[in-house]
């Protein structure tokens, strides 16, 4: 059944921002997941954001689903945040000297995940910077070079963990689209010689790769829920696993840039009862603006530079604009916890009204979801549902490329590669999902 044709959404403006942008960066962005690769079509240029909504730049309104991949869990543009933002600004910029809000920031954190184990915490200006400094750290305090890492999880681009990773790579990589992506090029083989890759929600591997070299073995890093390879849930025996990995004198590390303040305001360390013994953390906690942190208990903290020997920098780390908006943002969110269960009901609601809108098309259709994140595979479910990068990366690419353009055309912002998590904000509410639910109606049906 096809619908009938529909005015192709056209924005003149972003198209010559484009070809600009092409002219003087690569592949005209600052990040290769907002370039299309993967979905075709060219990106939409955006002129400011509001809530569940972005305006493009020719002036058309977008219900937005990347919430900046993550940092927009209040919403857009959230007067708490710009407020606190606009405040710390009368006071200038930076100043390559501590402040107060750096301590404000790492109190709430440290308050928020006393649980997990944390007491101290160091602000970097990215998730990139924040994994790099916590392997960094791992092998200073355990004294062993190699790291582990798991197929189509993705931790930033720093060199070593550009080693089959997720995310951009998958929609960039050399080869086929959803293949084990490649180490990026650049990244010499001495360096990736040094980071070990299992397969995620195989414990059993686990086990014996670290039966095998476990004492060689400083950390195994992990996304405690994945997002970077489409949402995969963890199983409790692969969970248990990772913790094992401790028995081998390995560090712990749950990458929580995505998850974290995101699947509960403990993130999902709290929500599944984690004790890594490092957290790294991004998005959420700059609340938009350039923030990352690791953090830990602080016999291995107190490692770090100044206090020891494992040196880590950053002109801007603690830079109080940033620290303002995280600030308002965790504030925010501790002082209204029902915001938590509101993003479950709308997601949890948004997966069942795929599902249903899917099969009702006869399109295969297998849709993950846990808190405010959701990915929608286009592949009938295997037996025992989508738990494995393997089992992603089998998906109907070019099914998901037609079904996101539909509903781009109809003003839904999807997240442009099958291998993303979505982002829900509390500003979604019943007006966005029924629009949702009927755009993907007739983009399934357009498929
Ligand atoms: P950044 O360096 O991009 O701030 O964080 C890297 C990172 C680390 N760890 C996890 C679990 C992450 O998801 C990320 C970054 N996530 C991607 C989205 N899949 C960022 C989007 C982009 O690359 O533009």
């Amino acid at each position: 059944m096809t619908t009938q044709a529909r005015p192709k959404l056209e924005q003149p403006l972003s198209e010559s921002l484009f070809a600009r942008a092409r002219q003087v960066t690569p592949g005209g962005v600052n990040s290769p997941v907002r370039a299309f690769a993967s979905v075709g079509g060219h990106p939409h240029f955006i002129a400011h954001s509001e809530g569940a909504y972005l305006t493009n730049a020719d002036g058309q309104r977008l219900l937005d689903y990347i919430g900046s991949w993550g940092p927009m869990i209040l919403g857009h543009n959230h007067p708490a945040v710009r407020e606190a933002v606009a405040e710390a600004l009368q006071g200038g910029t930076s100043f390559g000297a501590p402040n107060e809000r750096e301590v404000l920031l790492a109190e709430k954190v440290v308050e928020l995940t006393r649980e997990q184990g944390v007491e101290r915490v160091r602000f970097v200006n990215s998730g990139t910077e924040a994994t790099m400094s916590a392997l960094r750290l791992a092998r200073g305090v355990t004294g062993r070079k190699y790291i582990v890492k798991f197929r189509g999880n993705y931790h930033g681009h720093a060199d070593g963990l550009l080693v089959e990773a997720g995310s951009g790579l998958l929609t960039t990589a050399r080869g086929e689209l959803g293949e084990a992506a490649p180490s990026s090029a650049g990244v010499p083989p001495e360096y990736a010689a040094l980071t070990l890759v299992s397969e995620y929600n195989d414990p059993a591997a686990l086990d014996r790769l670290m039966q095998e070299r476990g004492q060689e073995i400083a950390a195994v890093i992990f996304e405690p829920v994945v997002g970077n390879s489409g949402v995969l849930i963890p199983t409790a025996e692969f969970l248990a696993a990772l913790h094992r990995v401790r028995e081998h004198g390995t560090l712990l590390i749950a990458d929580e840039v995505m998850t974290g303040f995101r699947l509960s305001l403990q993130g999902a360390s709290g929500r599944l009862g984690l004790q890594p013994d490092l957290i790294t953390w991004g998005k959420i906690i700059g609340g938009g603006l350039p923030v990352g942190a690791y953090g830990g208990r602080a016999e291995i903290m107190e490692v770090v530079s100044p206090s020891g020997p494992v040196y880590q920098a950053g002109t801007l780390s603690g830079n109080p604009l940033a620290m303002a908006a995280g600030l308002a943002t965790l504030t925010e969110l501790q002082a209204h916890p029902e915001i938590y269960a509101g993003l479950e009901r709308y997601t949890a609601a948004l997966a069942d009204g795929l599902r249903a809108a899917a099969q009702e098309a006869g399109v295969p259709l297998t849709v993950n979801q846990i808190g405010s994140m959701l990915t929608a595979f286009h592949q009938a479910a295997p037996q025992g549902g989508i738990s494995s990068y393997q089992q992603a990366a089998r998906s109907d690419t070019q099914a998901f490329a037609g079904w996101f353009r539909a509903m781009l055309d109809q003003g839904v912002y999807w997240a442009p590669s099958q291998f993303e998590s979505i982002f829900v904000s509390a500003a979604h509410g019943d007006a966005e999902l029924n629009l949702t639910l009927d755009a993907a109606r007739r983009a399934y049906a357009e498929l």
